[in-house]
């Protein structure tokens, strides 16, 4: 299979039934468009202008409380209401639309400005997955809520609004693009071969091996065949589990385990603080059992060769399908070869 290190090749993602171009060739194309500038001033562990460090107060007025480890409010700036006063179009059936109604929250991980995952110790990034779990479970059996969709923005470049380590939840009664297309395609697996495509995939990708980032007693992370941003990586638990509220004690500290050194990892590649998307697909909360669905993480990251040089998803990706040059086994090999100690920490 030496065309997948070698020649011009397109890849299937099987959850979503997309396809990425994968140009091996291209490496080492000149670069002399967009530097992103380096991120800059030291971060204080409080700034008193931060609307989520604790005791400061926010857009509208609320005063966040002098909390110790996480804190979770409804968001000032909701893309979502709870109430929604219904209506539905479909004009010619090319005029299609319809009211959505959810709920939009804000997790602080820490009451520390300065930190992040990979900068937390272990015991309070297990905090922050308790919390996961508790607010997936709750926005979950609101009646009319079927999806929960946790995500992080890290870094500028990202869009985070605020360097203060965050997520947001936005639960909604529809269910987004990307895990609708993830829920056709893992059921559909599910009816073909009865068993979840992300476990069959796991036990595959842990064969080759050449893919795999590291892994603990529970999770892997991996670069998946089908990636399409540099080093996207996959969070995956050995086993079925189809949300973080189902995980055992053990399996959450080892999730805690591999998002630490998983961001460890990354903040090593280019010794920045490395900007991604991040989130979890968790079964949706309709109130169907989904056994086809397997809980899995995704991380998003647009650096490409350096802290200032980033992928652009433009031109052909755009109007036709994703590309990208360094292969997901190179990216697995340098996410391998950095310390899972980070660099800041005289590791
Ligand atoms: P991001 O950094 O991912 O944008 O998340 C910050 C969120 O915090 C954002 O959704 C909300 C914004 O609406 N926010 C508040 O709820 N209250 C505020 O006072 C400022 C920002
Ligand atoms: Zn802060």
């Amino acid at each position: 299979m030496d065309f997948l290190q070698t020649a011009p090749h397109r890849r299937l993602n099987p959850l979503t039934g997309e396809w990425v171009l994968v140009s091996p060739h291209r490496t080492e194309r000149p670069w002399m468009g967009q530097t992103e500038a380096r991120a800059g001033a030291e971060v204080p562990a409080y700034d008193p202008a931060c609307y989520l460090c604790p005791g400061n107060r926010r857009a509208h007025g609320a005063v966040n409380p002098h909390y110790q480890h996480t804190f979770v409010f409804d968001n000032d700036f909701p893309a979502l209401l709870p109430e929604s006063p219904g209506g539905k179009i479909a004009r010619g059936g090319l005029f299609v639309g319809e009211a959505e109604r959810g709920i939009c929250r804000v997790i602080c991980f820490s009451p520390r400005h300065d930190l992040t995952l990979a900068r937390m110790g272990v015991e309070d990034v297990g905090r922050v997955i308790e919390v996961w779990g508790e607010q997936y479970r709750a926005l979950g059996a609101i009646d009319g809520i079927n999806a929960v969709q946790i995500f992080e923005n890290r870094g500028d470049m990202m869009g985070a609004s605020n360097p203060h380590p965050h997520c947001q939840v936005w639960a909604t009664g529809t269910l987004p693009n990307e895990m609708a297309k993830e829920l056709a395609r893992q059921a559909a697996y599910w009816r073909e071969h009865g068993s979840p495509l992300l476990i069959d995939y796991l036990r595959l990708e842990r064969e080759a091996g050449e893919r795999i980032v590291f892994e603990n007693d529970h999770f892997t992370v991996l670069v998946p065949f089908w990636a399409i941003w540099p080093f996207e990586t996959m969070v995956l638990p050995h086993r079925h589990v189809g949300a973080i509220d189902e995980l055992a004690a053990d399996e959450s500290a080892a999730l805690a385990a591999a998002l630490r050194e998983l961001t460890i990892r990354y903040d090593n590649l280019f010794e920045t603080a490395f900007p991604y998307s991040m989130g979890f697909h968790q079964r949706p909360t309709d109130g169907e059992a989904h056994a086809e669905w397997q809980l899995h993480a995704h991380f998003y990251p647009p650096l490409l060769r350096s802290a200032t040089v980033r992928k652009f998803m433009v031109g052909f990706e755009l109007l036709g399908s994703p590309q990208r040059d360094i292969t997901a086994e190179s990216a697995a090999q340098r996410l391998r070869a950095v310390p899972a100690t980070h660099y800041a920490e005289g590791g």
